[in-house]
């Protein structure tokens, strides 16, 4: 029996690296797409925390190039194609729009393109945001609730959503969208606010700072566990008809408590630590999201397994260990 393949964009990312972690579990051969980097050195770096960098064939690629995701498709004949790479840091995307707008929306039109046009029958995936529910219109946001992007990262995501859509009814493409909420991991970018924090606080706990500065601690979020969610998007896949799933946990928490919480973790108070700054708030604020994952319980039968609590517990002990190893050289 042949194996199947898998492409994932982004494999470098949190999640890339999580799903090729699962995938290779599974039997799967897993192609990663990795784009050029003159620091290739570091940048498989997820991949070897999870032990299965060695067992990924990452190729060169890059989302705005469709040459290249044609030829890449060519090559590997994938099975699945899970769209994750994207600028997804919603604070950068007002800074720089137009890449957003390049890599997180038409990035995910080229794929999808090179799909339609060298193998049709390849199931797709594409990474959608909660982010796209923005100013939201109605909670706990599930797949019926409206869109209203806030960020151009969320605007961007919102054109790949809908190009995932229409390629589905207009090619029949097995093409599905996950719409998830925040999860996180150790392996989670240290510009996002759950590993700045659980960073922080390591940094903090070791003596090597003694201040963390934040924005704004009132918005609130949705947190899972990354590993739960990577399932989540093979599980759409595995589905006779592609469709979109929200994927969340139900529970939102503000900034403040998830702050609260990371920093007990270490036995640290976290106001004579923490302090605001105006410049860290953001043009336009994502205030609440709640997702109601009802539907993925029912057709998927996904449920989310880590509290937010065990996360973050997770996570602080993975930077302490990481400053740790840093310090005794
Ligand atoms: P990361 O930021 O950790 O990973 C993004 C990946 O995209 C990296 O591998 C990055 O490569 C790659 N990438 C960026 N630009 C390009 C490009 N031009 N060509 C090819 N690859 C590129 O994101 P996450 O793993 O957290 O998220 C995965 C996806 O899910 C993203 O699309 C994100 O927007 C979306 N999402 C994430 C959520 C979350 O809470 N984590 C929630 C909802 C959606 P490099 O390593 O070279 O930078
Ligand atoms: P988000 O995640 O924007 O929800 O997007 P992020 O962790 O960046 O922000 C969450 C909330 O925390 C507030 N915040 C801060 N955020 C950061 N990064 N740094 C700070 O110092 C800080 N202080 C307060 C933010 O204002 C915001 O309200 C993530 C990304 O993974 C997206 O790609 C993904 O689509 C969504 O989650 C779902």
């Amino acid at each position: 029996m042949t194996m199947p393949t898998a492409l994932i964009t982004g494999v470098t990312g949190q999640d890339g690296a999580y799903l090729a972690q699962l995938l290779l579990g599974k039997g799967y051969e897993v192609v990663g797409l990795m784009r050029r980097s003159a620091s290739s050195d570091v940048i498989g770096e997820r991949l070897r925390w999870l032990g299965v960098l060695d067992h990924v064939r990452l190729v060169d690629g890059n989302l705005t190039d469709l040459s290249s995701l044609i030829r890449i498709i060519e090559a590997h004949r994938p099975d699945e194609v899970y769209n994750l790479a994207a600028q997804s840091f919603v604070a950068a995307s007002w800074q720089q729009p137009l890449l957003t707008g390049s890599v997180t929306g038409l990035g995910a039109a080229n794929v999808l393109e090179a799909v339609r046009i060298v193998r049709p029958e390849t199931r797709f995936y594409q990474a959608s945001s909660s982010e796209m529910f923005g100013r939201v219109q109605a909670t706990p946001q599930n797949e019926r609730t409206p869109f209203y992007p806030r960020s151009p990262y969320a605007v961007a995501k919102l054109y790949a959503h809908w190009m995932t859509i229409n390629y589905r009814e207009s090619f029949g493409l097995h093409a599905s969208s996950g719409i998830l909420f925040n999860h996180e991991s150790p392996l989670r970018g240290i510009e996002f606010v759950t590993r700045k924090v659980t960073d922080g606080v390591a940094r903090i706990k070791l003596g090597l700072a003694s201040e963390l500065p934040l924005g704004n601690l009132d918005a609130k979020r949705d947190w899972g566990h990354a590993r739960d969610y990577v399932a989540a998007m093979w599980l759409m896949l595995q589905q006779e008809q592609p469709d979109d799933y929200v994927i969340a946990t139900g529970r939102t928490v503000p900034i403040r408590e998830m702050v609260a919480t990371a920093f007990a973790c270490a036995g640290l108070d976290w106001q004579a630590h923490v302090t605001t700054r105006l410049e860290l708030m953001r043009p336009a604020e994502v205030e609440l999201l709640q997702g109601d994952a009802d539907k993925a319980r029912r057709v998927l039968g996904w449920a989310p397994t880590v509290t937010l609590e065990a996360m973050l517990a997770e996570m602080v002990e993975a930077d302490l260990a990481r400053h740790r190893a840093r310090r005794a050289g």
